[in-house]
Parts: structure tokens; C-alpha cells; sequence
């Protein structure tokens, strides 16, 4: 699937590396670095890219349009992004889109839409959205249709094994095949039924050898799209597409799978536990990251409920997309916090001041702005932190209190666009 045009990325090579990322780690409850690349301590080969940083993020269900609380998430990885290039990482970076699921097949069939289209036009109005706020694309952008045989792969693999099991023609996962099993989420068996149930999958279904068993590929039901292949004719189950896209496209052991805090079970936890029991001894992601929620009017924002505010109409409406991102960069990625129009406006007159700064011919000392924002960001992405130490740099120099430094604006104007991703 074509991804989205990444937006360029001013060099800030004059200020050197900045330090190495340490991530917020789910399944350990710790902070995950990566190892800082090779090419900085010995070299490596040209053409081959060992130390890449490979990140596989959670994308879409493109059934509505990109609301605040997915832009957060994918601006929250963004900024992981950007934070490992600084570091000196290649970066490599899949996406997903759930272009064929229950949620979008039951809207396409509500609204009387053909559920290709719907999904089609979803996610060029996502694109379209990540492109305004600035998000660097994924080298590789897959549907879940254009991967059915990646995923009948990974399934014929787990039947191999022995953990695939028939409930009338849908084949089902036994999850504690993968001895593993709970540990992304830690969460308990009796905590995990109440979630599987909450979060789309079918803990009551009668002949299923366990609650918590996961669905793989469901056969045909009437009405709804299916494709043939050796288990039969059916469509693929959630999970399993993002194991077998990660797997496929990143291999094993990539550094972090990423999604909001609603994907950490079952998603996150079904996905690694079907990539592991598939192969001996793979580990599939070393850290899983996930964003808190955005809510809205008192509830997490979602399509299902529709307490949206979308970025599209924000757009229409003439908002300044640069603003938008940094209203959310102005919330820390792990926190769940509730959307109000003060969000935005406090952010309008920030980057207002921001822009009036960089203007200057001379402006506030730039070596610890710097500093701060590049430490901010490798400390768990801290975004408050690091607009905070701009904010203080823009306060300076727009007061001329301290103007001591020429061309400061233009370090500033390359670091925030950079490391902030806020092209100012
Ligand atoms: N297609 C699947 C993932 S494979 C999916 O969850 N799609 S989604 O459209 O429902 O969500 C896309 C991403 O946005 C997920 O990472 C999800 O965790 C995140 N997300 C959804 N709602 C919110 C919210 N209110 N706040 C923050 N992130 C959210
Ligand atoms: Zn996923």
C-alpha cells in the first residue's frame, strides 16, 4: 500500500548525536534502549543496515476519519522516531491498516457504503492528515488484505505445530501454546476474560478448548468478503495480521511494537504470543510501547462511541495543523488526558511566540535549549519538558532580555522542526 510523503528533516549533524533513547517498556514495566548503533563505535558495512532501530506500529481501521486521540499515538511514535535518527539510528518503520475487520465491514454495511471504498477513503484522509502533522511515513505501509497470504503462512505454521484447533470452520489459536502468554500485559486470567470480552473477542463461545483462545482465520460468513486458501475460504482474524506483517517485514525481535494502551490486551498480547508459538525460541517485539488515551466530553475518544474530534475538520476549518501537534506534544505520550478547545488555543499563542523568536537576527543562548529538549525527548519522550525548555527560550529572546547569540533562531527553527517535528 503506498504510505504518505514524509516531511524533510532539517540536518542538525553541527550539534552532534543526542543521547540514546530509553523507552517506557509495558511488559517489563522499565525503560527499554536500544543499543546505541555500531556504525558510532566500529563502522559497519555500506549498503547494510544492522544497527536500524525497527519500530511496527499499530495503524488504523480505516472505517472513520483520524480523530486527536489516534494523532497523539502516531505523533508519540513520531517523535521515537525522530529521538533514534538523533541518536544515530537508521530507523525502519512498518504500519499496518486493518482494511478488512468487523468494525469496518458493519459501518460500510450501516451506511450502505461498499466496504472497499469506505476503507479506501479512510485512509487517504488519514494520510492526509499525517502529512499536515508532519509525521515521518513508515518505510512500509501494508493493508491487511494485501498480506491474506502472509497470514495463511503464519497459520499453516501454527497447524504445523499442533495449536490450531476447529470451531465450526473457524480456526481458533491456542494461546497458551506460547509459554510466554502475559507476559506484554501482566494482567491476570481473570482480568484478561473481562477485557478479551470488552475488546472484540468471544471468551463465551461455546466449543473453544479455552476462554482466552484467539480467532485466526473465520470462514465465510453470507454477505461478507472472503478469499480462498488452504484453510479454507474465510478472511483473517486481527491479531495475527499484525503478527504476520511484523514478522514478515521487520523480522524477529524488532525493538518496539507500538499502539495506544487499548491495544495492550488482547491485541499486543496475541499478536507476540502467535509469532512466538509459531517458531522455537523467537522473541517478537523487546519492547512494547503504548500511548495513553484521549478523551473527550468525559470518555475516551473513540469511533464507536463518536465523542470525536477530528483533525480533518479541524483542518477545514482553518486550524493550523502545526498547532494541533503541538497541543497534544504539550500532554506526555503515557498519559491519558482529556481534550479541550483551551488545548489548542494555549497552543496557538506558543507557537505564535515560537515563530516570533526564530525570527530574530539574535536570540537567547542555544546550547542548553538544545541539551534540554534533546535529553527531554531520549527520557521517555518527554514532550512537555522539551516544549517547555523552547517556551523558556522564545520568553528570553522575545523580551530581549538576552539576545547574546546571532543566528540562535535558526538553530532553534531546525531543532524544533527536527526533533518536535513543528516546522515553524
Ligand atoms: N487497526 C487496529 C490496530 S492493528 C486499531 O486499533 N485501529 S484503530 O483505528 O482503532 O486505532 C488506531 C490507533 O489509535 C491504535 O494504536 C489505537 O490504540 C489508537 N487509539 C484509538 N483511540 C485512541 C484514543 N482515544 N487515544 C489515543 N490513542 C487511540
Ligand atoms: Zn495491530
Amino acid at each position: 500500500m503506498r504510505a504518505w510523503t514524509s516531511p524533510d528533516l532539517p540536518s542538525l549533524d553541527d550539534l552532534g548525536p543526542a543521547p540514546a533513547v530509553r523507552i517506557h517498556d509495558s511488559a517489563s514495566r522499565g525503560l527499554f534502549t536500544t543499543p546505541v548503533p555500531r556504525s558510532q563505535v566500529g563502522g559497519h558495512p555500506e549498503g547494510s543496515s544492522p544497527d536500524a532501530a525497527r519500530m511496527y506500529v499499530c495503524g488504523i481501521t480505516p472505517y472513520d476519519a483520524t480523530h486527536l486521540g489516534h494523532a497523539a499515538t502516531y505523533v508519540a511514535f513520531d517523535l521515537l522516531n525522530r529521538a533514534w535518527r538523533a541518536a544515530g539510528h537508521e530507523v525502519r518503520y512498518v504500519q499496518n491498516v486493518t482494511d478488512v475487520d468487523d468494525p469496518l465491514l458493519e459501518r460500510a454495511a450501516a451506511t450502505g457504503t461498499d466496504w472497499v471504498e469506505l476503507a479506501e477513503r479512510e485512509t487517504e484522509l488519514f494520510r492526509a492528515d499525517m502529512t499536515a502533522l508532519r509525521v515521518i511515513a513508515p518505510d512500509e505501509y501494508v493493508g491487511a488484505v494485501e498480506s491474506i497470504p502472509l497470514v495463511v503462512e503464519l497459520v499453516h505454521q501454527l497447524r504445523e505445530r499442533g495449536f490450531v484447533y476447529d470451531v465450526d470452520g473457524d480456526l481458533y489459536f491456542s494461546v497458551h501454546a506460547d509459554p510466554r502468554f502475559g507476559s506484554v500485559s501482566g494482567y491476570d486470567e481473570a482480568r484478561m476474560t473481562e477485557l478479551f470480552g470488552e475488546r472484540g473477542g468471544d471468551p463465551e463461545r461455546r466449543g473453544k478448548k479455552h476462554p482466552l483462545d484467539c480467532l485466526l482465520w473465520q470462514a465465510e460468513r453470507p454477505g461478507e468478503p472472503a478469499w480462498d486458501s488452504e484453510l479454507g475460504r474465510g478472511r483473517p482474524g486481527w491479531h495475527v495480521e499484525c503478527s504476520a506483517i511484523a514478522l514478515h517485514h521487520l523480522g524477529e525481535a524488532f525493538d518496539v511494537q507500538g499502539g495506544g494502551s487499548d491495544l495492550v490486551f488482547p491485541h499486543h498480547e496475541m499478536s507476540a504470543a502467535e509469532a512466538q508459538a509459531a517458531f522455537d525460541g523467537l522473541t517478537f517485539a523487546r519492547a512494547y510501547v503504548h500511548a495513553g488515551m484521549v478523551g473527550y466530553e468525559g470518555e475516551k475518544m473513540s469511533k464507536s462511541k463518536g465523542n470525536l474530534v477530528l483533525v480533518s475538520r479541524l483542518r477545514e476549518d482553518g486550524v493550523d495543523p502545526m498547532a494541533i501537534r503541538l497541543a497534544l506534544l504539550r500532554h506526555h505520550y503515557r498519559s491519558d488526558w482529556e481534550w479541550t478547545d483551551g488545548d489548542l488555543t494555549r497552543a496557538e499563542t506558543w507557537l505564535a511566540d515560537w515563530r516570533t523568536a526564530v525570527t530574530r537576527p539574535s536570540g537567547a543562548a542555544t546550547a542548553e535549549v538544545v541539551r534540554a529538549v534533546r535529553a527531554a525527548l531520549a527520557d521517555d519522550l518527554d514532550a512537555p519538558r522539551a516544549t517547555e525548555a523552547v517556551r523558556r527560550w522564545s520568553v528570553a529572546t522575545n523580551e530581549g532580555a538576552d539576545t547574546s547569540e546571532p543566528g540562535a533562531g535558526e538553530v532553534i527553527r531546525r531543532l524544533v522542526d527536527a526533533s518536535l517535528g513543528i516546522a515553524l
